[in-house]
C-alpha cells in the first residue's frame, strides 16, 4: 500500500515541505506538499533529489576504518574503539586544543548535529572551531551583534508587504534564499511587482534574479562598501534621515554621519562602477518609498569589506524608517531556540568578540570561532609559545578541501594529521583524509525540525517531520553518535548509556530554565528523548508556548505534530525595543569595530584597480555546494561547472564558446569549459564552486564522472575580512588563457 509521509527538505535554507509517497522501502515520488502552511507545495529539484540521495549506492551505511591506507568497513564498536585508541593518547598529550573540530552546512540543518555538537566541543576542550559560518555569513552575524545584541537577529525582508527591495549579491531565484528563509523567492517577487512593487538588483552579473527584477545595476566586484557609503552619504547629504518610530531606540545616527562624510557618490562612483547620479537616485527611491527594504546577502559578504557591507544595509534600513516595519525588514520570531525571545526582554548582554587571537596569524576569534582558512596553518605549525599544534581533526559534515580556499593546500596539511575523524554521508575529497568515517542517516530516516531558519522567515510559522523509514537497525542517530564521541573524550569508555547521558544533560538544562519546578517540567516532557525532548522544552516555554499548562492553547510538540504541514503563527510583527539585547537597550548604529575599519576603505578607494580579469563565483539550481554531484536527477543536463565570459572578453582573450580555458591566479590554475555569456559585466568572468571531484580516493562514482574545477584551489586562503575572519571569495584577480 503506498502511503504519503510530510517531510520538511534538510537541502537548503528555504525549508520546504515535501509530500513523500512510498511503498514498504521504495520512494515513489516526492513532491511539494500543498498542504504546508508555510512553502505552500513549492519544490525545487533539489527536493526531489532525495530519492536518489536515500538510494545512492556510494552513501555511507556502515563506519569505515583505514588500514594500512585502505577503508575497510567496521562496526560501530570496532570504530569507536579504533576512535578511543588513537584520539584519547593526543589530548592526553597535547590537550584539547591539539583537537580541532569543524563544522559544515549541514550541520545547520540538522537539529540532531546543531543541538549536540556544542557538547562535544565541550568534552574536547578546544578553542580550535571552525566552520563554513567564515566562508558565508560570519560578516553578518558580527554586525547584527554588534548592532542589535544577539549574532542570529538578522533582519529579513517582508516581501508579502514590500514596495521597494533593494538586493545586492544574492540570487534567491537560484540558492532559494539564505538568511532569509523564503520558498518560492519566483513566485513572491512576481506578486510583489504585480502590486506595483519595485525589485533592483546590484550584482556583476545579470543573474536570474536580476533578469526577473525592474532594474539591474552591475557592480564592480567587492565595490559594495563604497555603493553603500555613497547611499548613506546621501541619506544625510539630501535630507533624507527619517528614524521615525526607531530614533527614540537608536544609538550613533551622528557617529554614522560623521563617519560617511567624506564619502560622496561622485567619490565612490569608481569604486564601485554605478555612477553618482545613479546612487542618489536609488538612495531617493529608497527613502521614499513606503515600505522598502535593503537586503544583502553572500556576494557582500565574501569580500575584504564584507562586514562593513552587512552594517551598511542594516544602516540603510535603519535611517530609512524601514527597519522593523511592515514591509521593511522585519526580525522574525520563531517558535523555538531564538536567543532573542529568551531573557529579559529589551536588553541582554550583546555580543563580544575577539576575546583571543588565532595562534599563527593571530586572528580574531569571532563568536567563539576561528576563521576556516586559519585551520591549514594551525596544522603545518609546530608548537609555540602562544598554544599547540593542531594534531587531530574532527570534520562533521563538512567538505574544506572542495569549499574553503586553497583546498590543496589543506588537503596536504590533513595528509600530517596524526587522526583524522569524519562525520559524513560520503567518502569524498576530505573524508578520504580520515582515518575513521562515521556515517549519519539518509534524510528520509531522520525526524526534521530546523533550528535555525524559523529565526530568518518570510512569515512565522513551527514545523516539524518525523522519519519516512525506520533507519537500519544496529545505525545509531547523529546525536547519539555525538554524545558516545563527547563521553569518549571524557573518558567514561565507549560503552556509556547514551539515554541516560542525555536524561542528566536535558535536565540540567530544565534546573537552569525552571528551577524549582523542574521535576514537574521533567515530568511534562515524558517519556521523549534526544532532539525531540529539546524542540519540546524550546516550543513550550518559547514565545508561543503552552507554557507546560499555564497557557493551554499554546504550543507544544504534539500539538505541531498533529497539525499536518505544520502550524502558521502570521506575518512578521515590529519587534523593537524586545527584540534587542545589546547592554544600551537600543540599536548600535556606529559600532566602534565597524568605524575602525573605514579608513581602510579610504585606502582602498584610492589604490589603483587591480589590473587583469575578476573572478566570482555562481550558484546552480541543481547543485548544492560540493556534496549533490552525485545525484544522478541533478548531474544529469548539460555541464554546470563552467566559466562564464564575456563575447567581449572572450573575442579578446581568444576564448570561444565551448572551448577551454585555462585559469591562473597566485594560488593556483586549472582548465575549465568556456561558456559565453553576455550576462558578465565585461572584465568579470564567473565559475561555480564545489567541483573537482577528480581527487583520489573519494568514492563519488556518478561526480566523477564530469569532475569539473574546484574554484577553491584558485583563491587565496590568506584572504580575509579581517573583523569577522570571512574568507573573500569574489573580485578575485585571475589570468585567462586558452587551453
Ligand atoms: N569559492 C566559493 N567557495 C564557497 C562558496 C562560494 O560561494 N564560493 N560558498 C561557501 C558556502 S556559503 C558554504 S555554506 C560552504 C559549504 O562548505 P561545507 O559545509 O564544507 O561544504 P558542503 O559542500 O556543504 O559539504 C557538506 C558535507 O556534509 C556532508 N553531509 C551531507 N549531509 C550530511 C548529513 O546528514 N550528515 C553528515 N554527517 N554529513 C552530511 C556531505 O557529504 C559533505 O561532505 O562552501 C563555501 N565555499
Ligand atoms: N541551488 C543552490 N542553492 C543553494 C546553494 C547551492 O549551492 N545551490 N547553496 C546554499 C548556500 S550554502 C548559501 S550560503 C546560499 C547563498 O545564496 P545567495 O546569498 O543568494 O548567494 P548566491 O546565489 O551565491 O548569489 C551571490 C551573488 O553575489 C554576486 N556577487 C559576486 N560578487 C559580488 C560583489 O562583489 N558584489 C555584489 N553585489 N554581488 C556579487 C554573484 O554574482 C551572485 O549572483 O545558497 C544556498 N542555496
Ligand atoms: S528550495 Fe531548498 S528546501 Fe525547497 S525543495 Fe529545494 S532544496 Fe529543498
Ligand atoms: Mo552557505
Amino acid at each position: 500500500m503506498p502511503q504519503s509521509h510530510y517531510r520538511i527538505c534538510p537541502l537548503c535554507e528555504a525549508c520546504c515541505g515535501l509530500e513523500v509517497r512510498s511503498e514498504g522501502k521504495q520512494v515513489l515520488s516526492i513532491r511539494g506538499a500543498e498542504q504546508d502552511v508555510f512553502s505552500r507545495g513549492f519544490i525545487c529539484p533539489k527536493g526531489v533529489s532525495l530519492k536518489d540521495l536515500h538510494e545512492d549506492p556510494d552513501r555511507l551505511r556502515a563506519p569505515l576504518i583505514k588500514r594500512d591506507g585502505v577503508f575497510v568497513e567496521a562496526s560501530w564498536d570496532e570504530a569507536f574503539a579504533e576512535i578511543e585508541r588513537r584520539l584519547l593518547p593526543l589530548i592526553a598529550a597535547h590537550g584539547g586544543d591539539a583537537v580541532a573540530t569543524v563544522f559544515g552546512n549541514p550541520s545547520a540543518h540538522k537539529i540532531s548535529l546543531l543541538s549536540y555538537i556544542p557538547r562535544l566541543v565541550k568534552a574536547i576542550g578546544t578553542r580550535n572551531i571552525f566552520s563554513a559560518s567564515t566562508l558565508d555569513q560570519m560578516p553578518k552575524q558580527l554586525s547584527a551583534g554588534l548592532m542589535f545584541g544577539h549574532w542570529l537577529s538578522i533582519p529579513v525582508p517582508d516581501i508579502e508587504r514590500c514596495d521597494y527591495l533593494l538586493m545586492l549579491g544574492a540570487n534567491p531565484m537560484v540558492s532559494n534564499g539564505s538568511l532569509w528563509t523564503v520558498p518560492d523567492y519566483r513566485g513572491k517577487s512576481k506578486a510583489m511587482r504585480e502590486r506595483g512593487g519595485r525589485i533592483v538588483v546590484i550584482d556583476p552579473r545579470r543573474t536570474e534574479t536580476a533578469a526577473q527584477a525592474d532594474e539591474h545595476l552591475a557592480i564592480r566586484p567587492g565595490g559594495d562598501v563604497f555603493l553603500l557609503l555613497g547611499l548613506v552619504h546621501t541619506l544625510f547629504d539630501e535630507g533624507l534621515v527619517r528614524l521615525g518610530r526607531l530614533a527614540e531606540w537608536t544609538n550613533g545616527v551622528e557617529a554614522v554621519q560623521q563617519a560617511v562624510a567624506a564619502y560622496p557618490p561622485e567619490r565612490t562612483a569608481a569604486g564601485c562602477g554605478i555612477d553618482a547620479a545613479t546612487q542618489r537616485r536609488l538612495a531617493r527611491e529608497l527613502a521614499a518609498a513606503p515600505r522598502a527594504c535593503v537586503y544583502g546577502r553572500l556576494g557582500t559578504c565574501t569580500q575584504r569589506f564584507g562586514s562593513l557591507n552587512s552594517w551598511l544595509v542594516d544602516v540603510l534600513n535603519v535611517l530609512t524608517g524601514h527597519l522593523d516595519a511592515a514591509g521593511g525588514a522585519m526580525f522574525p520570531k520563531a517558535a523555538a531556540f531564538a536567543a532573542n525571545t529568551l531573557g529579559k526582554p529589551g536588553s541582554g548582554k550583546g555580543v563580544a568578540t575577539g576575546r583571543r587571537a588565532s595562534r599563527v596569524s593571530g586572528a580574531p576569534e569571532v563568536f567563539g570561532e576561528l576563521p576556516i582558512t586559519c585551520l591549514a596553518e594551525e596544522i603545518e605549525t609546530a608548537d609555540g609559545p602562544d598554544g599547540v599544534q593542531v594534531r587531530a581533526l574532527i570534520a562533521i559534515a563538512a567538505n574544506p578541501v572542495l569549499s574553503a580556499p586553497n583546498g590543496p593546500r589543506l588537503a596536504r596539511a590533513l595528509e600530517g594529521l596524526d587522526f583524522m575523524l569524519s562525520l559524513d554521508i560520503y567518502l569524498n575529497e576530505t573524508s578520504r583524509h580520515a582515518d575513521v568515517i562515521l556515517p549519519g542517516l539518509s534524510p528520509l530516516e531522520d525526524l526534521h525540525f530546523d533550528m535555525a531558519f524559523p529565526q530568518f522567515s518570510f512569515r512565522n510559522h513551527a514545523r516539524f517531520s518525523g522519519p519516512v523509514f525506520e533507519r537500519p537497525a544496529g545505525t545509531p542517530e547523529e546525536w547519539e553518535t555525538i554524545l558516545r564521541l563527547a563521553a569518549l573524550v571524557e573518558g567514561r569508555g565507549r560503552h556509556v548509556d547514551i539515554a541516560a547521558l542525555d536524561d542528566a544533560a536535558i535536565a540540567a538544562d530544565v534546573q537552569k530554565f525552571a528551577g524549582e519546578q523542574a521535576g514537574a517540567v521533567l515530568a511534562a516532557l515524558g517519556e521523549q528523548r534526544g532532539p525531540e525532548r529539546l524542540i519540546d522544552l524550546a516550543l513550550r516555554s518559547g514565545p508561543y508556548g503552552d507554557r507546560f499548562g499555564l497557557k493551554p492553547e499554546g504550543l507544544s510538540l504534539t500539538k505541531i505534530k498533529a497539525a499536518d504541514g505544520g502550524i502558521d503563527l502570521g506575518p512578521l510583527q515590529p519587534r523593537i525595543p524586545e527584540m534587542l539585547r545589546t547592554p544600551t537597550g537600543r540599536i548600535e548604529l556606529a559600532p566602534p569595530l565597524l568605524l575602525g575599519d573605514l579608513p581602510q576603505v579610504a585606502a582602498a578607494l584610492d589604490a589603483p584597480p587591480v589590473e587583469g580579469m575578476l573572478l566570482i563565483g555562481r550558484r546552480d539550481m541543481r547543485s548544492g555546494n560540493s556534496w549533490m554531484h552525485n545525484l544522478p536527477v541533478l548531474a544529469k543536463g548539460p555541464e554546470r561547472c563552467t566559466l562564464l565570459v564575456h563575447p567581449a572578453d572572450a573575442a579578446r582573450l581568444g576564448l570561444s564558446d565551448g572551448g577551454r580555458a585555462r585559469l591562473a591566479t597566485t594560488t593556483g590554475a586549472g582548465l575549465v569549459r568556456v561558456e559565453l555569456s553576455e550576462t558578465l559585466m565585461p572584465g568579470v568572468v564567473s565559475l561555480p564552486h564545489g567541483w573537482g571531484h577528480d581527487l583520489p580516493g573519494a568514492r563519488l562514482r556518478q561526480a566523477a564522472e564530469r569532475p569539473g574545477l574546484n574554484m577553491n584551489a584558485l583563491l587565496d586562503d590568506g584572504a580575509r575580512d579581517p573583523l569577522s575572519g570571512n574568507a573573500v571569495l569574489s573580485g578575485v584577480a585571475v589570468q585567462i588563457a586558452p587551453a
